[in-house]
């Protein structure tokens, strides 16, 4: 039996919960399977907002596992068709332009798991049922096993796992970090991808209209990191500098840059 304590909880360094996090993700679910997916419209949101909830509630903000969030899984799994998965790195805004454009495509956060949860915040406390408003575990600063970085790990796992056939990668070549080992790409998702499953990762490394420098082309060694470590798991690796679909979305914004108008 837990008792509501009278000291407030712990600080920490990151900020606290979204404010309304409940009420957003029911209302994400809802949108997501009656408007957007009506194909997931049996999905029960009332049992997956729960679920979420009861993911890190009354837990230590430290000791998050991906145990905690296995029946929140299953009750979002979702089947993603071959050929469609976009994955990501350093490109969050571009990668999601392009599968906003090109509805047959799916990042992360085109499935419903992915929707409900991305740009929020969300921690609890071992000694309170309440979530932490106040602040929540800055994953360097306090702890890496915190309950959103676990998150996004545990997610982003399955999402790469059940990838099939010719997957995509959207790169960003105006950062130094174009394919970073450390990033949720990096450390899990090429990692989790099934050879024999997926025939195929294809690169698009995009560069910045008007950018001052392109650190990084399909012929820097960086990206020769990654081939390699494809390599050795055996699944094919294609690269191409500045893919024309994904400039045209770039182009929009910028449609007088010299690039733009060849
Ligand atoms: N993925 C990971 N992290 C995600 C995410 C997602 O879909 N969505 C959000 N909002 N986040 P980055 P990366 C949060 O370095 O680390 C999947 C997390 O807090 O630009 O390589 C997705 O499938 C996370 O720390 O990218 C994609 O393919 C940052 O935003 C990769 O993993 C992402 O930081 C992207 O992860």
């Amino acid at each position: 039996l837990m008792w509501p304590r009278a000291t407030p909880p712990r600080a920490w360094n990151g900020t606290g919960s979204t404010p309304h996090f409940s009420e957003i993700v029911l209302g994400r679910c809802f949108t997501y399977t009656q408007l957007l997916r009506p194909e997931l419209g049996h999905a029960d949101c009332g049992q997956i907002g729960k679920a979420f909830t009861n993911a890190f509630l009354s837990k230590d903000p430290c000791h998050s596992s991906e145990q905690d969030y296995q029946l929140l899984l299953k009750l979002t799994s979702q089947t993603i068709p071959c050929h469609s998965s976009v994955f990501w790195s350093k490109s969050t805004q571009l990668a999601h332009l392009y599968t906003r454009v090109r509805q047959d495509m799916f990042t992360l956060e085109d499935t419903l798991i992915g929707y409900i949860a991305d740009g929020l915040n969300w921690c609890g406390d071992a000694g309170s049922y309440e979530m932490n408003y106040q602040s929540c575990p800055h994953w360097r600063k306090d702890c890496i096993n915190n309950p959103v970085s676990v998150f996004w790990d545990t997610v982003s796992k399955r999402f790469a796992e059940n990838a099939c056939g010719e997957v995509q990668v959207v790169l960003n070549g105006s950062v130094s970090n174009t394919f970073d080992k450390n990033s949720t790409f990096g450390r899990v998702e090429i990692h989790n991808l099934h050879p024999g499953k997926v025939s195929v990762l294809k690169a698009w490394v995009m560069h910045d209209i008007g950018g001052v420098y392109s650190y990084h082309t399909c012929s820097s060694p960086i990206i020769d990191d990654l081939k390699f470590i494809l390599s050795k798991r055996n699944i094919s690796f294609t690269c191409e500098d500045d893919y024309r679909p994904i400039k045209f979305l770039q182009c929009v914004k910028s449609p007088e840059d010299s690039s733009c108008r060849k």
